[in-house]
């Protein structure tokens, strides 16, 4: 019994290892850029962290299980009858229910803070149309630009629209992605964190010139941003 669990376990854990090698060694996730990005990674290690844990658990109990009770090859018999095991059950019911319990509110509260603008985000409109994106600044006097500067660390609200069909706005390092629908406004918050260029790409299938819709994001220090605006603005 005790060389039984022992194996067990040690099965659990070769298969925790290698999943938890998987989950770290390859790039899943874009370069998070963004304090938004930032907390939905928390939630997906998280979620992974619990997923590695499961995952491990149940492929133990099975390749342990076929492993040492594999039936002899001339053995035709019926397995003995059982009853199943109360505790076993509740206690496989209990434990995934308060895991999943825990997930859902770990993502409302995310939800929740990437939902909440502080105060006095910048105001960036970001429009849609086949097939590129214009961003106006309209706490600057309306300025337009066909690229997208932000100043690193300011939180920022984009409204979204579209002048056609729908499209769809989408900084993979910022990790959100918004609809830009015609007839409607819809937002999304982002507070950048790091320097550099980023791709601004269009994810909703939006016509023929769908593949070059897109647009690049520059990151810059908050004087370098006032300058632009200031240079725009002239
Ligand atoms: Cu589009």
């Amino acid at each position: 019994m005790r060389k039984g669990i022992v194996q067990l376990v040690a099965i659990g854990v070769g298969i925790g290892v290698v999943l938890t090698l998987v989950a770290v060694l390859f790039k899943w996730l874009p370069t998070s850029a963004s304090e938004e990005f930032d907390r939905i990674q928390d939630l997906y290690w998280f979620a992974t962290i619990i997923s590695i844990g499961i995952f491990s658990l149940v492929t133990a109990v099975v390749v342990y299980s076929v492993w040492k009770w594999r039936v002899p090859d001339d053995d035709d018999a019926d397995g003995p009858p059982i009853h199943g095991h109360t505790g076993l059950e509740i206690l496989w019911t209990a434990v995934p229910a308060v895991l999943v319990i825990a997930i859902g509110v770990f993502s409302a509260v995310v939800l929740a803070q990437n939902g909440r603008a502080g105060d006095r985000p910048l105001e960036v409109e970001a429009l849609g149309q086949q097939f590129a994106w214009k961003f106006t600044y309209s706490d600057f006097d309306d300025v337009a630009s066909g690229e997208l500067v932000l100043p690193l660390g300011r939180e920022v609200r984009f409204t979204m629209r579209a002048v056609d069909v729908i499209h769809s706005f989408w900084v993979p390092n910022f990790g959100q992605k918004m609809d830009a629908v015609p007839g409607i406004t819809t937002e999304i918050l982002v507070t950048p964190t790091r320097l550099g260029e980023f791709a601004v790409v269009c994810a909703e299938l939006c016509g023929l010139g769908h593949a070059t819709m897109r647009a690049k994001a520059r990151v810059v220090r908050p004087a370098e941003f006032e300058a632009w605006i200031e240079e725009r603005q002239a």
